[in-house]
Order: structure tokens, then sequence, then C-alpha cells
């Protein structure tokens, strides 16, 4: 059987599926305490409802975001408390959260179970850890209350909208980026199949043309990542600062990164026996995409349930190349690399 010596609190974290079915007397109506103020923001430029499925975006202090997440994450601004133990997965969306969600609930339970019944073989990433801003627009802030120590929930705000709780608990937080252009590509192939087809969304080049101006979820994209990126040179042992990229480019040894990071490093005897490589292989998307739980389930969202199966699509470095034009790529990178300029960061 396998020791629990390096794994604090080796109990948990257990699946937030398991604790929300659990704790379901704990729901509450979804507040519509913040209507009033999100009514008055200024609402994206309407070509069809591009990115934003049934809700509208609005811009909240420079960030463009669904009414539906804003809700939640001004009731978590207001509400949440956050613990020191607590662990943040911090993404724009469509860079990685889903791997990377896997990854750190993998980690973290890795001697919980034998790796060949593990949760993960049964529930999508999405079902293991919460996504915070989502779970307070739904109602369900007590449940996230009741999480045992130490929690782990992942957030897709910009760090200028985390909580005053959140940059002040001393929590960790893990950021995963990636080139934004295969976050582009990535976010198209999903709204349309939320959407039911292309005819149902704006074109490649609508969309492009709206990335570009930074309106997408939670964009610009350039101060998303920046936001994190400044906070992760300040505060090493706080925020981890990954890229997407990188990590395909070397699992194995991001895979010890974080675990490292996190508190739970591998020992010899883990290395020597390949868990980490083990690890990964759960982990890959590979494994995750064949798998009944991702390929049948769904995930009940406020835009109604969203198949598991559409947060695997490739998993790929430079899709956009099959999508998108040399000149639209370098327009792009400038305006990225512009952002980008003095930070130290390149795409
Ligand atoms: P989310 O923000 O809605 O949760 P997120 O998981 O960040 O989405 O992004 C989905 C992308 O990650 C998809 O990329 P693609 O469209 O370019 O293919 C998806 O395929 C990819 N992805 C999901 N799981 C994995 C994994 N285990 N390994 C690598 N990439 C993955």
């Amino acid at each position: 059987m396998a020791s629990y010596d390096n794994v604090p609190h080796a109990d948990f974290p257990i699946p937030y599926k398991t604790i929300e079915e659990t704790n379901s007397h704990l729901i509450e109506k979804p507040t519509q305490e913040h209507d009033a103020l999100i009514a008055t923001l200024p609402l994206q430029p309407f070509i069809k409802r591009p990115f934003t499925f049934t809700h509208p975006f609005r811009l909240y202090k420079g960030v463009w975001i669904s009414e539906f997440l804003l809700r939640g994450a001004l009731t978590m601004q207001q509400h949440f408390k956050s613990r020191p133990t607590d662990l943040f997965l911090a993404s724009s969306p469509k860079s990685g959260t889903t791997w990377l969600k896997a990854l750190i609930f993998a980690t973290l339970t890795r001697n919980n179970y034998p790796l060949d019944q593990h949760p993960l073989r049964t529930h999508n990433p999405h079902q293991c850890l919460p996504h915070l801003e989502r779970e307070f627009a739904n109602g369900r802030s007590q449940i996230i209350e009741v999480i045992p120590s130490p929690r782990v929930m992942s957030t897709h705000l910009p760090y200028s909208l985390l909580s005053e709780s959140i940059i002040n608990s001393g929590c960790q937080i893990v950021y995963v980026w990636r080139d934004p252009k295969d976050v582009l590509v990535s976010l198209w192939f999903f709204v349309q199949k939320i959407m039911g087809g292309a005819d149902k969304v704006a074109t490649f080049d609508q969309f492009y043309d709206l990335f570009c101006q930074g309106v997408h979820s939670q964009g610009p994209i350039w101060n998303h990542v920046l936001g994190y990126w400044e906070e992760s040179k300040r505060r090493s042992e706080k925020v981890l600062f990954l890229k997407y990229e990188h990590i395909l480019q070397e699992p194995v040894k991001h895979a010890k990164q974080l675990a490292h990071f996190i508190g739970c490093p591998y020992t010899e005897a883990e290395e020597n026996n390949g868990v980490v490589e083990q690890v990964v292989e759960l982990c890959s998307i590979k494994m995750l995409k064949d798998l009944d739980v991702n390929k049948g389930g769904n995930r009940g969202t406020s835009d109604g349930p969203i198949s598991h199966a559409y947060y695997f699509r490739k998993g790929e470095a430079g899709d956009w190349k099959s999508h998108m034009t040399q000149e639209m790529a370098e327009r792009l990178d400038a305006i990225i690399g512009d952002k980008f300029k003095g930070s130290g960061l390149q795409i």
C-alpha cells in the first residue's frame, strides 16, 4: 500500500462533485444583489453573441466578462473568505484549465487511490475542482465554505479581480497561460459546439478582430497573463507561472515542479518507480478523452449542459496555423508583443 508520508492531508481533496451532492441542502437561489450595477456597465459590441453563449459580456474595470460570471465574481469578492491553505488554479479560458485541474488533483491524491482506480477515471476534471466565481453565481457559496482544507479551486478571473481575501490570505496560485493564437482557435471551436454549429456563431475573422481588441471571455488576454506574471515575479513562492506549451514539451519536468510547489514533491522512490510518468499519463488528453465519463457525460452550467467531450479537442501547440493566415498571426503577435514589452515575457 502506498505511503502517505509526503502528501499532506492525505484524504483530501476529494472530488468536488461528491461534496456538492452531499451538501445539496446548502444550495441557495442565485444572487441578484449586483444586477443593478451590472446593468449600467458597457455591453460588448454585438455581431452574433460570439463568445458569450447565452450571457452577454460587460466591461468591468477593464475586463470583458459575462454578466453571469461577473455576478459570481462580485458576490465572491464580498463574501468569500480565503484560507491560507487554499490552492487556486488560475487561467484565462482555453489555456489549459482542464489539464491542470487533472494534474493538480492527481498530484495531491496520488497516494489516496491506486492510480488505476483513481477518481479521474470516473470524473471529469471539472467535477473534481470547483470553479469559484461560477459556484458563487450558482448559489453554491455555502458549499465552498464546507469544503475541508486544503481546498483546491479554479478561477478564470484576472489577478485584478481576485478578492482581497484571496490576495491577502497567503494562499498559493498556479497560473497557466498559452499562446493566445491557440487560445483563440480553441475558443472558437468550443463556442461552435456550445451553440450548435458554425452558422450560429461569428465567423473566425470576426472572432479574431474582437480578440485583437481584447473582447473575449476575461479579456484582454494580455492583461490577464501580465497580471499573474508580475505577481509571480513578486511572490514566486505563492504564484507558480506555467505555460501550456512548455508543459507539452516536458510534462514530467513540469509535473515535478508542480508537485514541489504545492508541497507534495515526489520521493526518490516514486521517481524511481515511474509514478511521475504514471500521473502524467493519467492526465494526458489521450487518456482522459477516451474515458466514458468524458465521452458521454456532461456538466450542468448556466448555459445548459455542456458535454464533457467539448473540453478535449486536439490538445496541441500551433493548431492556429491551420486556421489563421501568417498575416493574422503576425498582427496578433505584434499586439501582444507590444503589451508584453519590458515585462520579460514572450509568446
Ligand atoms: P476551459 O477554460 O473551458 O476549462 P481549457 O481546459 O483551458 O478550457 O482549454 C481547453 C483546451 O485544452 C483544448 O485545446 P484545443 O481546443 O486546442 O484542443 C483541449 O483540447 C485542451 N486540453 C484538454 N485537456 C487536455 C490535456 N489533458 N492535455 C492537453 N491539452 C488538453
